[in-house]
Order: structure tokens, then sequence, then C-alpha cells
């Protein structure tokens, strides 16, 4: 098994969507463990791609090809994982989003599909979502839970914004308002007034299960 992960990192690596699409199929034809496949293969790759840009080796052309490639095996794979889980009732209502200004939508769409996966109704906004976007949204559809993605560090002050507005609007108690994405931190968090943070998708499903599923 280790052997294939290592070859779906290697072809986000590599930046090649059509061995990424090939792997992601082979995964679902043979069984595998979807959510293990994309942790330990597909998204190695993407880190990695990351860490290769940031010390020089990869150019922004490279930076483009690996989140092509990742996001190929993710169309795949995704909608595989949320039949995997167990459905239940449904458990709360969360709106989430990538902030104003950021494109980086792939750790939030496995957010967003590990907790529809676990019973939560979730509404995705998208990516470059405005902070009244979230609130419309918000009070739309009734959620309990505002959860936005941030993942450069100029974007991460719009994380802030939602809270500021709701406070400004006299709603803040309304809400569950929780943050993520690679800058954010507990710390961050606690900073801004947010009720929550979570590192990854499987932690975001707890913390949210916490705050407002009644787990
Ligand atoms: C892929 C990628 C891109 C792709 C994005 C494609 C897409 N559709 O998402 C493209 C090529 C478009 C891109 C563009 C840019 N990028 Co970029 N990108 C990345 C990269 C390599 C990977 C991000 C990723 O998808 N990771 C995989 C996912 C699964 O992880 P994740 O996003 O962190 O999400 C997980 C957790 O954070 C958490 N989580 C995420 N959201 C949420 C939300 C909630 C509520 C919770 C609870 C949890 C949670 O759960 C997720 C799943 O486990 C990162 C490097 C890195 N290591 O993060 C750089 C990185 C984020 N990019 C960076 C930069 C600078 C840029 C550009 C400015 C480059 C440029 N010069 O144009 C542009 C910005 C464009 C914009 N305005 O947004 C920098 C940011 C630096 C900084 N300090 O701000 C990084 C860190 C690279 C680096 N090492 O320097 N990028």
């Amino acid at each position: 098994m280790l052997q294939f992960y290592e070859k779906c990192k290697k072809a986000v690596i590599e930046g090649d969507s059509d061995l990424a699409l090939k792997l992601a199929t082979e995964a679902i034809d043979k069984n595998k463990p979807v959510l293990d496949v994309i942790e330990k293969g597909f998204v190695k790759g993407i880190e990695e791609v990351g860490r290769l840009w940031e010390d020089g080796t990869f150019f922004l052309p490279e930076l483009v090809m690996g989140a092509e490639a990742i996001k190929k095996a993710l169309s795949l794979l995704n909608p595989i994982l949320s039949d995997q889980q167990t459905k239940g009732f449904k458990k709360g209502k969360v709106v989430i989003g990538t902030v104003e200004g950021d494109v980086h939508d792939i750790g939030k769409t496995l957010v967003a599909t590990m907790l529809s996966a676990s019973g939560f109704e979730v509404y995705d906004l998208g990516f470059d979502v405005g902070v009244d976007s979230f609130i419309e949204g918000a009070d739309k559809w009734g959620v309990n839970c505002i959860a936005s993605s941030a993942l450069l560090t100029t974007t991460m002050q719009k994380q802030r914004g939602i809270i500021e507005k709701l406070k400004e609007r006299g709603i803040r108690n309304k809400y569950t308002v929780i943050v993520g994405g690679a800058p954010c931190s507990r710390k961050w968090a606690d900073e801004i007034g947010a009720d929550g943070y979570a590192k990854d998708a499987v932690s975001a499903v707890t913390l949210v299960g916490k705050l407002i599923g009644g787990d």
C-alpha cells in the first residue's frame, strides 16, 4: 500500500493529471481506503510541491500543475469519500468557504466533504468569498456554524473580518465560528475570538461535532 501512496504523491509532484486520475480510478476499483489515499498519497504530493516551490526548485507553472493533478484525483475521490462514510441524521448546518482574495480551495473542499460525509448539512460557498457573503449565507440557510479557510498570511485577516462584522451587527453569539488553513493555529483562533480551529479535515469533523453536533 505504501508504494501506491508513493505513486499518488509522485503524480502530484510531477504535475501529471492523467496519472493522478488513473491512480484515483485504480484506488476506487481496488477498494482502497479513500481517505488514506488522499491524505497519505495525493496531499503529501501537494505539500512537497509547496516545499519545492518555497525553496525555489519549482516555479508557478509547477505549482499550478501539481494543484491541477490533485484536483483531478479529488474530483473522483471526494464523492466516494462521502459515500463511504455512514450517513445518519443531520447533526447541524455549516456554511464554509475560502476567504476573499484567496483561491486555495483544495483543503476547504476536503473539509466540506468530510463534514457532509459525517452527517452535517454543508453549504460550500467556494473560494474568494467576501465577509458579507459568509454572513448572508449563514442567515439564508440558518446555519449553526460559519467555517472559513485561508491559506495566505495576508488573506487570513478576513477571518478576523467575519467575526468583527458579526459583532458589528450584534449577531456574534448566533453562530459558532471556526477557522482553518495552513497559516492558522489555535493561537490565531484565540486572537481573533473564533470558537475553534482544526488542523486538518478529520479534526475539523471532531471539532464541529463537539461544538455543534452534540458529540
Ligand atoms: C496548491 C497551492 C496553490 C494552488 C491552489 C489551487 C487550489 N485550487 O486550491 C495555486 C497554484 C492556484 C496557488 C496560488 C498561489 N499560492 Co499557493 N499554494 C499551494 C500549496 C502548494 C498547497 C495548498 C494545498 O492545497 N494543500 C493541501 C490541502 C489538503 O491542505 P490545506 O489547504 O492546508 O487544508 C487542510 C488544513 O489546512 C485544514 N483546513 C483547510 N481549510 C480549513 C477550514 C477550516 C474551517 C478548518 C477547520 C480546517 C481547514 O484541513 C485541510 C485538509 O486536511 C501551498 C503550500 C502548503 N504547504 O500549504 C501553497 C501556498 C499556500 N501558496 C502560496 C502562495 C504565495 C501562492 C500565490 C500568492 C503564488 C503567486 N505568486 O501567485 C498564489 C495565490 C493566489 C491567491 N490569490 O489565492 C504560499 C503562501 C505563503 C503565505 N505565507 O502566505 C504557500 C504556503 C506556498 C509557500 N510555501 O510559500 N497555490
